[in-house]
């Protein structure tokens, strides 16, 4: 595939031969992009092929096609063992577990009229997960942003359950505490929350895949466990669930 091919799969005329912002969305034709010109993951090319964002346009960058597959896969009652998400991808997630490839994964965030987002999770073997995208529609403001344990949205946001806590931790910050704690997002007076978190502790691959599991973004500010109460250490005093969405692999 060259240039010119992808240029048209992703609907655009111009693009830098370097690939750049506008290309973001095309998941497999970036993959075979990536292998044919040997491209090394965690390299600024490697980077700028997959984080690159389209333009903020309050539009939901991603196919439309593709955004109502999502849809529908989540908004069914859930049915999957580990996640409880309609559609676990559990032997996918253990296929890959042995890829040498990076693995990317995305999430719509649903649920709300105001809140909207796209996000992308995206991890080298042996690295930390890279987690990018821009919420928009917030509250100016922190808002709690955690990885809860299901993928299961038949009751919206309030069946994702807790925050994903494999470990038995307390409520905490990024580095401490559940693993699914992502900290806050800051949405500034324009309502929009770029998001660009490095999570060592989130994995795409392996047994404590986060692949089917719940993003949620809240109301409130999470105290990050410091809030000297006792739903300080369950929650983070985050409040309501504004938006929430299911991880799903790209290209599924
Ligand atoms: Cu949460
Ligand atoms: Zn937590």
């Amino acid at each position: 595939m060259n240039i010119e091919d992808l240029k048209k799969l992703a609907g655009i005329d111009k693009v830098e031969p370097s690939m750049g912002e506008n290309l973001s969305y095309v998941g497999s034709a970036k993959a075979e992009y990536q292998r044919k010109h040997n491209i090394k993951p965690g390299s600024p090319e490697w980077f700028k092929l997959w984080f690159a964002q389209p333009k903020l346009t309050g539009e939901n960058p991603m196919p439309k096609n593709e955004s109502k597959e999502i849809k529908e896969s989540v908004t069914t009652e859930g049915s999957c063992p580990r996640t409880k998400a309609k559609e676990c991808s559990c032997s996918k997630v253990k296929t890959i577990s042995e890829a040498k490839d990076s693995i990317i994964a995305q999430c719509e965030l649903m649920h709300s009229d105001k809140v909207k987002g796209t996000i992308l999770f995206m991890q080298a073997p042996g690295t930390p997960t890279l987690i990018k995208g821009t919420v928009t529609g917030l509250e100016p403001g922190e808002h709690g942003f955690h990885i809860h344990e299901f993928g299961d949205m038949s009751k919206g946001c309030e069946s994702m359950g807790g925050h994903y806590n494999p470990d038995g931790a307390d409520h905490g910050d990024i580095d401490n505490g559940h693993v699914g704690d992502l900290g806050n997002i800051n949405a500034g007076q324009d309502g929009v929350a770029t998001i660009n978190i490095r999570a060592k502790r989130i994995d795409l691959l392996g047994e404590r895949s986060v692949v089917g599991r719940g993003v949620v973004v809240h109301a409130k500010q999470d105290d990050l466990g410091q809030g000297k109460d006792a739903e300080s250490l369950k929650t983070g005093n985050a409040g309501d669930r504004l938006a929430c969405g299911v991880i799903t692999l790209r290209g599924e």
